[in-house]
């Protein structure tokens, strides 16, 4: 039985499950992510996407669990596999998409694409390619929030690939000793790209943290409320000064690695499909929407709305993306580059 979030096993964690409207949101908050994403794996195969896009199909427990408990003043930064993070996180549907449609309406005005979503007026540090990344980014944004002393947590998405790097090491060590509000969530989806985990990544992923003396939880991402009950704990011990916790959410990409990826694979496997099926059955959002069902506290006629009104906002985002303007190349000037500082410019002129 696992007994907090410094328990060493893996499998359902205890304590109370979310109130009533709260998981009704959680509900939607995944939704939103699958009906998302299922529209732009849609829109990718039937080429209208310009670039390259990683879905998040499967994993939308994670984000929506942890995200629950972190308000547009806390940060988060995502990963390569980012529009869950980002939607949960409260970023705006049709800003995403018309970014991921390149289209100047977008929330970087469709310079960053799917891989850089961010809204930092939201707390939402961007979706990042480069693996890793937010690691430190997370861990500076939760020094600055300690500098600050007004509660703010920063939360850090990153993969099972991500916790091989060694930038884990560098943030597990110094937020553990400077006692920093962050909240470190593996997303351990079983691949690195077309690896599976088991051949690049040695022993339990959350023991990295427990070296460090960090408490770390290990919950079945499938399953919100396991994800829900643990982010609470982190978040509740790094707003109350506590400082980091470790979560690895156990999960399954169901979709490739990144759309299209048959085109590079050719015939090569990496997986079986008897094993994606079998993930399947594990669906988060159809577990939890058995249980709210079964709970009484809510009718199948409840939970068909809430998909119908996500279906509708997802129709809207997409309409919008495609009726938006291209984007602007010219933009790369103003918006890759800061403006040279007019001081340091007339030392260096001087030196
Ligand atoms: C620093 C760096 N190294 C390698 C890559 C190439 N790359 C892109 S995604 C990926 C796999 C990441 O796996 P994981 O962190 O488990 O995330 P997942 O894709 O499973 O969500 C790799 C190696 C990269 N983008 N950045």
């Amino acid at each position: 039985m696992t007994t907090g979030l410094s328990d060493t096993s893996t499998g359902s964690h205890p304590g109370a499950g979310p109130p009533p409207a709260e998981a009704l949101r959680l509900y939607e908050s995944m939704v939103l992510i699958r009906y998302v994403e299922e529209r732009l794996r849609d829109d990718s195969a039937a080429g209208k996407l310009p670039g390259a896009v990683h879905l998040y199909i499967g994993e939308e427990a994670v984000a929506a669990g942890v995200c629950a408990h972190l308000s547009a003043r806390d940060y988060a930064t995502s990963t390569h596999r980012g529009h869950g993070h980002f939607l949960a996180k409260g970023g705006d549907v049709r800003a995403m998409m018309a970014e991921i449609w390149a289209k100047r309406e977008g929330i970087c005005q469709g310079m960053g694409g799917s891989m850089h979503v961010a809204d930092i007026s939201r707390g939402i540090l961007g979706a990042n390619g480069i693996v890793g990344a937010g690691l430190s980014i997370a861990t500076g944004a939760a020094f600055g929030a300690k500098l600050d002393g007004d509660g703010k947590v920063a939360v850090c998405f990153f993969g099972d690939g991500a916790s091989n790097q060694g930038v884990l090491m560098e943030t597990l060590n110094l937020s553990t000793l400077w006692r920093l509000p962050v909240v470190f969530v593996c997303e351990n989806n079983g691949f690195s790209e077309f690896t599976p985990a088991a051949e690049v990544t040695a022993g339990r992923i959350a023991d990295r943290a427990r070296a460090f003396s960090m408490p770390a939880a290990e919950v079945d991402g499938n399953d919100v409320t396991d994800v829900w009950r643990a982010a609470g704990e982190a978040v509740r011990r790094a707003r109350g000064g506590g400082g980091p916790s470790f979560i690895e959410a156990r999960t399954y990409r169901i979709q490739g690695h990144f759309e299209a990826e048959a085109f590079v694979l050719g015939t090569g496997r990496y997986r079986d499909a008897d094993e994606i099926e079998a993930w399947r059955q594990s669906d988060p959002i159809a577990r939890f929407r058995s249980t709210l069902a079964s709970s009484g506290a809510v009718s199948e006629a409840d939970l068909d709305r809430i998909d119908a009104g996500v279906r509708d906002r997802v129709a809207d985002a997409v309409a919008y993306a495609e009726a938006g303007q291209p984007a602007d190349p010219a933009l790369a000037e103003t918006l890759m580059f800061a403006p040279e500082p007019a001081g340091l410019c007339q030392q260096e002129r001087e030196a």
